[in-house]
């Protein structure tokens, strides 16, 4: 057991694996060895979603709504080595991340060549249950993607599972279309050994309104003959049930994609396809609520491995926010989400699911996708231009002082 851990880590480990054993399903309540723990907070997992500002922009300026939805797919498939294993790959196993407290925000942009500023907004807009909701925008191109994810947890057979709630929504103005995708399910291997590392599994469909399906699936190597990492997608014509193109391969290497039998294009990761690093403003000029200027001192103490020290730094976030709830509570007031507002329903992304639901149980004689209830996610998240405007003109500057003085410094 634990065979990558030595010493007291082996047997600090042993009891991590026993305890997660009885753990409810709230990923944000697990309390981890100190070794595993992360610096980075989940809030600024919403920047994988475009670490290939080309790539998201790229469907954008396709004429052809077929070549657009296939493009779309593309970019999707590109982001899944960013989002479950880069972390694997730069620390050596998955860590568990901080978790984001009720306003924390992480913004930056990516400066690309080719596809210009792409900006990122990404606020923890619920703290129980734990959900980030992110906007990505690229002006110069019209494209822009909004979503929302929390996670719910189970444990079995020395392994987590962990089912996304919540979807992504990309949309496209020049050609006033938008595209529904919904996140992968996916598990934690490696636990036993210590050494943690994320396996995607079952599907995840892209809805477009212009009237394409994508299917995609996720396998492993427990399959017969699988390889780890394992993905293939297909993606069709709504209208006429036409099959149009498959892309099979890995999602942490290369991915082939075919149009009948014929390849038409690979898509390699690595220096053929090279990330952008996103831009953050330096810790100084940061708002008090952005993740890395809030979590500066847990993050330095985690740095030093002064596991004391972080547990006290880490307390006094929470205390200090735990103290902000009781005010509000006893002042009947609520914590004001800087840029996103839940509603009851998005008309459109019904619309979608419904669309969606109907090819998957007419055509493909599978069972349909639903939305999930917004209960588990305190409401669907939207992002609330009218919210980034006022905040932007500086209108909301007393606001914005105000919400930065909760924050422990
Ligand atoms: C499950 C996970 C937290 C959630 C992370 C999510 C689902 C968050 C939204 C992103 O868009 C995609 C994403 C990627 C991550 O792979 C996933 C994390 C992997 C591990 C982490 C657990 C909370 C860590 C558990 C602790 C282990 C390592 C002992």
């Amino acid at each position: 057991m634990a065979a990558a851990l030595t010493g007291s880590a082996k047997s600090t480990w042993a009891s991590f694996l026993k305890s997660i054993a009885s753990f409810n399903g709230d990923l944000a309540s697990m309390t981890a060895p100190p070794f595993i723990l992360s610096k980075t907070s989940l809030v600024e997992y919403s920047a994988y979603w475009t670490e290939h500002p080309k790539l998201f922009v790229a469907p954008a300026k396709e004429q052809d709504p077929e070549k657009r939805a296939l493009l779309v797919l593309k970019w999707f498939l590109s982001t899944l080595k960013q989002q479950y294993s880069s972390r694997s790959e730069k620390l050596g196993s998955e860590k568990k991340p901080l978790n984001p407290f009720l306003g924390e925000l992480f913004l930056g942009h990516w400066e690309d060549e080719e596809a210009g500023k792409t900006e990122l907004i990404s606020e923890q807009v619920s703290h129980h249950p734990p959900v980030t909701a992110y906007s990505i925008f690229n002006e110069k191109h019209g494209v822009k993607l909004q979503g929302y994810n929390g996670q719910k947890a189970g444990f079995a057979s020395m392994t987590i599972n962990v089912k996304q709630v919540g979807i992504a929504r990309l949309r496209l103005e020049k050609w006033d279309e938008e595209y529904l995708i919904t996140l992968p399910a996916l598990h934690i291997e490696g636990l036993v050994y210590g050494s943690p590392f994320v396996e995607l599994e079952k599907s995840t469909i892209i809805q477009s309104s212009s009237g394409f399906f994508a299917k995609i699936d996720y396998t492993g190597k427990g399959w017969v003959g699988g390889k780890s990492n394992s993905v293939s997608a297909e993606l069709y014509d709504n209208k006429t049930g036409k099959l149009l193109y498959t892309i099979s391969g890995q999602w942490t290497k290369e991915l082939v994609i075919k149009k009948a039998k014929t390849e038409v294009e690979r898509f390699e990761h690595g220096d053929k396809n090279p990330t952008t690093g996103l831009t953050i403003k330096p810790i100084e000029e940061q708002d008090p609520l952005e993740s890395r200027r809030a979590w500066a001192k847990v993050g330095a103490a985690i740095d030093k491995g002064d596991y004391d020290e972080t547990g006290i730094e880490k307390s006094k976030i929470e205390n200090a926010q735990r103290d902000l709830r009781k005010k509000e509570k006893e002042e009947g007031t609520t914590w004001e989400r800087r840029y996103f507002t839940a509603v009851d329903k998005v008309d459109e992304v019904d619309a979608l699911v419904e669309r969606a639901g109907k090819f998957m149980k007419t055509v493909l004689g599978l069972t349909p996708i639903s939305m999930d209830e917004p209960a588990k996610t305190n409401g669907v998240w939207v992002f609330d231009t009218k919210k980034y405007e006022d905040v932007v003109s500086g209108r909301k500057a007393e606001e914005v002082r105000r919400a930065g003085e909760t924050v422990l410094e």
